[in-house]
């Protein structure tokens, strides 16, 4: 075979290879160690020196041409190949969502929420801190000295104790994040506090982790009747019911004085709750003036800053709202109550265009 049909034939073997695998047999079958430029070579030996010399340089010519032309058709296939792909795995971000890949909001984030929607129109703002705490924190600064019995009833997760014989606790409430707020920040004072918050009790009626909300106001003339408006507000706003009857019973918390647990009316038909109607009441939260020690603890001057504050269990009153049954089922994460309890993600909760 000439060396001129053997460049068309090769060239056009390497035109025609479809893919990255064909084109890579073509050089195989070409420049490999048998294919058929190389078996040329091989011919060398055998011509007289003149020949070789020109044989040689035409068959140097053909190889640099045939690699030439492989390395461009590889190029040219990696570049379909791409295009390909790039058509093949395009994502219409327009496309509306695939139900059965939607997600839900669970009702603790969707009450969360609404809670901070409430409070944010009524001019709260919303303070965060550690679920580690220490003891002063989440204790002593709350008017529960060591041997206060009401640490005992708060079921507390303890860590390990230090080498100081001190040890840090898994909050039982979200008050320590008031209280270094009060450390923090010069009153007036206007907070919620909505967070995790941790105690060793499992049962129908309880887990082992649980979320709270507790709000707190420090100013120099807060009193009790500004706690009562604030309240009646809220429930109104969060049940969306037009009026709720209150009823406040005197209570005992270490760390308000007065303290009043906080009552609505309600009805109970074939087991659903309706808030805001009927002779029956349901607790949803505690309350008070805070105690002139917390105060003081919070490095503010009793005799000149007052105020009141509250706390109520989100989970306990998303419960109530949205008529689910059993606490245990908030945090099992079974996506069939997931689905049936959630909330469509993109309907956030506004004052303006309705909480649920
Ligand atoms: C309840 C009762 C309450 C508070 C929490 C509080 C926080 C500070 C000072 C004074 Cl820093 N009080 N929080 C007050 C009264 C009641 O919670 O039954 N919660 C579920």
């Amino acid at each position: 075979m000439s060396l001129e049909t053997l460049e068309q034939e090769t060239l056009a073997q390497v035109a025609a290879a479809a893919d990255e695998a064909a084109l890579e047999a073509v050089r195989v079958a070409a420049l490999g160690k048998k294919g058929t430029i190389s078996e040329q070579m091989k011919q060398l030996g055998a011509l007289a020196p003149e020949e070789r010399k020109s044989f040689g340089a035409a068959l140097n010519l053909l190889k640099d041409k045939v690699a030439d032309a492989l390395a461009a058709r590889k190029g040219e296939l990696a570049d379909r190949a791409l295009n390909e792909r790039l058509v093949r795995e395009r994502v219409d971000v327009t496309l509306p969502v695939r139900h059965e890949l939607r997600g839900t909001i669970h009702p603790v984030n969707q009450v969360w929420e609404e809670i901070v929607q409430i409070f944010g129109d009524l001019g709260f703002s919303v303070a965060e801190g550690p679920h580690i705490e220490d003891d002063f924190h989440n204790f002593d600064a709350l008017n529960m000295p060591p041997e206060h019995p009401a640490r005992q009833e708060h079921d507390t997760f303890y860590f390990n104790e230090k080498p100081d014989g001190s040890r840090l606790v898994l909050r039982t409430h979200t008050s320590p994040v008031q209280i270094r707020t009060m450390k923090t920040q010069q009153p007036p004072i206007r907070i919620i506090a909505p967070g995790r918050t941790f105690r060793s009790d499992s049962d129908m009626t309880h887990t082992p982790m649980f979320n709270q909300v507790e709000a707190l106001v420090i100013d120099e003339t807060t009193h009790l009747g500004n706690l009562k408006w604030l309240l009646h507000e809220f429930c109104k706003a969060f049940f969306e019911v037009d009026d709720v009857k209150m009823r406040f019973r005197a209570s005992h918390f270490p760390f308000t004085e007065p303290s009043m647990e906080v009552d609505i009316n309600c009805s109970w038909k074939d087991g659903q709750v309706k808030i805001g109607e009927g002779d029956s009441w349901l607790e949803i939260l505690g309350s008070g003036m805070v105690h002139p020690n917390v105060i003081r603890a919070g490095g503010l001057d009793p005799d000149k800053y007052q105020g009141f504050a509250f706390g109520m269990g989100i989970d306990r009153i998303a419960m109530l709202k949205y008529g689910i049954p059993d606490l245990r089922a908030f945090f099992e994460s079974d996506l069939r109550w997931l689905r049936h309890y959630g909330f469509k993600s993109l309907q956030v909760p506004t004052l303006a265009g309705g909480l649920s």
